[in-house]
């Protein structure tokens, strides 16, 4: 039986954190960080897009995760098409893992090249300067970010590949050296018909390494008709196969709901490209409404209490039943991979 336990995450009082008033240079809007702690320090990567329309990232630190924000008087980490033309329209929603084998940060971000947006990838041991390995897999690809360790000696990584007749869902693929992906297959599933992550669902901030499994943050896409509405839900994975889902949130954990989130460049939008630990609270960095950068939090043991009492099977039991029943085509309703007649 279905509880509601509404949402999970609650805002920041000083919500909008950042806002383009706050920039030190004239840019239109700054939204959809990348959050890591460096020394003790919390560090966001935050997209910043220009009056072009085009985005770079650039780096704000603070102390206490909240206030006091030191902003790089100049944009950090810039598309360099020249060098790599998929960068043309931009750069977009970093994600940063810390890579303790190497001692560097990996950054995954969006390159907006002329034939849509694809996964991208640079190191980092500054946040100064950065060396690229490029595209890391073709358009259309977004909302990659990379695990911090490997697997049977493979790093693993999420996308979210889109094409325009089929559901866009999470896949996870694997590479010996961060360069050459493959052996990809879906992790995640975009729901079906009146779920708020129906047909479009991504990875949002980067796996997040717990006692329980990798918690995983994503966001689905409610279209409506006079809308789409960004929301947030959590799955939790085996530590040691991070292809196994072990547990699935039903509800959205966070959403819109605020003026800040509701009305912007694009409205009804939160979406959060990092989250970081600050002892035993998680907090998420996100988009507030493609304007502005905005911090919720909550405590990690509740998110996983809560997490552990959600279904095991990605469509909860009673949908896939009544699928199989009523379709008679649910090939694997454990997976949600249902597709109706
Ligand atoms: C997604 C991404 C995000 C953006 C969101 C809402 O597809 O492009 O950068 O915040 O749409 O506009």
């Amino acid at each position: 039986m279905w509880k509601d336990h509404g949402e999970l995450f609650i805002r920041s009082k000083k919500n909008p954190i950042l806002t383009v008033n706050d920039w030190p240079y004239k840019a239109h809007s700054v939204f959809n960080p990348a959050a890591t702690i460096v020394d003790g320090t919390t560090l966001l990567m935050v997209r910043v897009e220009d009056h072009r329309g085009f985005s770079h990232l650039t780096v704000a630190k603070s102390k206490n995760g909240i206030d006091g924000w030191e902003i790089d008087s100049e944009p950090t980490f810039t598309p360099d098409p020249v060098n790599y033309p998929e960068e043309i329209y931009g750069i977009e929603d970093p994600r940063i893992t810390y890579i303790d084998e190497m001692g560097k940060w990996a950054v995954t971000y969006t390159a907006f090249s002329d034939s849509g947006p694809l996964t991208a990838l640079a190191f980092t041991e500054d946040f100064r300067n950065f060396d690229r390995v490029g595209a890391t897999l073709p358009p259309e690809n977004k909302d990659a970010a990379i695990f911090p360790v490997k697997f049977n000696d493979r790093w693993a990584m999420l996308h979210r590949p889109v094409s325009q007749s089929a559901k866009a869902n999470i896949w996870i693929s694997f590479s010996p050296d961060m360069k050459y992906w493959g052996d990809h297959e879906v992790l995640l599933y975009a729901r079906e018909g009146g779920w708020w992550d129906a047909r479009k669902i991504g990875l949002s901030p980067q796996p997040l390494r717990t006692s329980d499994g990798w918690l995983i943050m994503y966001h689905g896409v409610r279209q409506t008709t006079s809308k789409a509405s960004y929301r947030l839900g959590l799955a939790l994975l085996d530590l040691e196969d991070p292809r196994k889902v072990l547990h699935r949130s039903e509800g959205w954990v966070f959403g819109p709901r605020e003026m800040y989130e509701r009305t912007g460049d694009v409205n009804d939008v939160v979406f959060p490209c990092g989250w970081v630990l600050v002892d035993d609270e998680i907090r998420i960095y996100y988009g507030s409404a493609d304007m502005s950068v905005s911090m919720a939090s909550a405590k990690l043991r509740d998110v996983l209490d809560y997490s552990h009492g959600c279904p095991e099977t990605q469509c909860p039991e009673e949908f896939c039943n009544w699928f199989e029943e009523n379709s008679g085509l649910s090939n694997d309703p454990k997976k949600g991979n249902i597709k109706l007649k």
